[in-house]
């Protein structure tokens, strides 16, 4: 291993999120059990095997001379497992291109009692004092034939990289990053979930719904949202400022709402139709007033009708607390 046990890079720059693509070098990095160490990359084999009938194997060469796609989406984390209603907003919108897995999964003729797809990652090692011997994740055949999920070979259009999970990841677009199995060697059908510890002890929400356990596992995003601009602490002048940022969720997200009252009041903003499976901007042109703070929040609702709740979720609205001074020159 190049690297034993849990780590995170996150850019925590605020305007990393100025940009519609993120920089691959800005966009957050997880990694639970180590970062393994990839020496001769040519030499990496994906196995494809389970419920199907004719297993294969392919190489990085392989896959790189199949017909390839490419698909731009938000790469968002659930947080750390061991909080998982504490929204961290690890969050960009990249271009990754590679094979779409629905391609491979008809090469194998799948049989008919499948109904996950199992993922594993080549990583060990030590997760909340545990040792594992792989990332194991799983995902419904029916997400896995959506043309977007792709076994990826580049991000940005360049080669992804080792700590990414280089040279192939899966990439689920529209569910947590938790599901985009990197340093991928297997993906294996399944009529039952995967029995790993990332799919039944972390990833999985449990809730009391009517005193009894609900049990929901980590896989499409809902909705959520970030406010770009004005910044968390910023001081504007008293004149007409532009609210913008950033709603996303699995499906699309039909209306965004700002309140510039902590919550009191709420004002539909513009939102630009989805492309793709990538975040949509949203702007509201706001006129201050009076001088004085100001708690700016943003909730997004989906297609689905589905709305951000204002706490005690990972995908909690967002605020941020901004001064307007009296403009200098008055
Ligand atoms: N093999 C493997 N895949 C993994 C993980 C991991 O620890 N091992 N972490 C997951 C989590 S929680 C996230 S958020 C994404 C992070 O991908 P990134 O580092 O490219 O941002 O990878 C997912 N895939
Ligand atoms: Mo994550």
């Amino acid at each position: 291993m190049k690297f034993s046990g849990y780590g995170l890079v996150q850019n925590r720059d605020p305007l990393v999120h100025e940009n519609r693509i993120t920089n691959e070098r800005d966009l957050f990095k997880v990694w639970h059990l180590g970062i393994p160490d990839i020496v001769d990359s040519s030499q990496w084999v994906l196995n494809l095997t389970g419920l199907v009938e004719h297993p294969l194997q392919f190489k990085l060469s392989d896959l790189q001379s199949l017909p390839q796609t490419s698909v731009t989406a938000i790469h968002e984390c659930a947080g750390s497992p061991l909080n998982p209603k504490v929204p961290q907003r690890r969050i960009g919108n990249v271009v990754w291109g590679g094979v779409k897995l629905s391609d491979l999964l008809k090469e194998v003729n799948i049989l008919s009692d499948a109904a996950y797809v199992i993922s594993r990652g080549i990583d060990e090692g030590v997760y909340n004092n545990v040792y594992y011997s792989n990332y194991e994740k799983d995902l419904p055949l029916d997400k896995a034939l959506d043309p977007n999920v792709l076994i990826a070979l580049t991000i940005n259009d360049e080669p992804i990289t080792v700590e990414r999970g280089g040279p192939i990841r899966l990439v689920v677009p529209g569910y947590y990053g938790t599901n985009s199995t990197k340093w991928l060697t297997d993906l294996i059908i399944s009529n039952v979930r995967s029995s790993s510890a990332f799919t039944t002890k972390y990833y999985m929400d449990r809730e009391m719904v009517d005193g009894e356990l609900k049990e929901t596992p980590v896989w499409g995003i809902q909705p959520n949202s970030i406010i770009v601009h004005p910044q968390n602490g910023q001081t504007v002048k008293l004149e007409e400022i532009t609210i913008w940022g950033w709603a996303w969720a699995e499906s699309a997200i039909d209306v965004v709402e700002v309140s510039v009252d902590g919550g009191e009041t709420w004002q539909q903003t513009n939102v630009e139709p989805r492309s793709n499976m990538e975040w949509q901007r949203f702007n509201y042109t706001w006129m201050p007033k009076s001088v004085g703070e100001y708690c700016i929040m943003s909730r997004a609702k989906n297609i689905e009708g589905f709305n951000q709740p204002i706490t005690l979720k990972r995908n909690q609205v967002t605020r941020v607390m901004i001064f307007v001074e009296q403009c200098s020159d008055l």
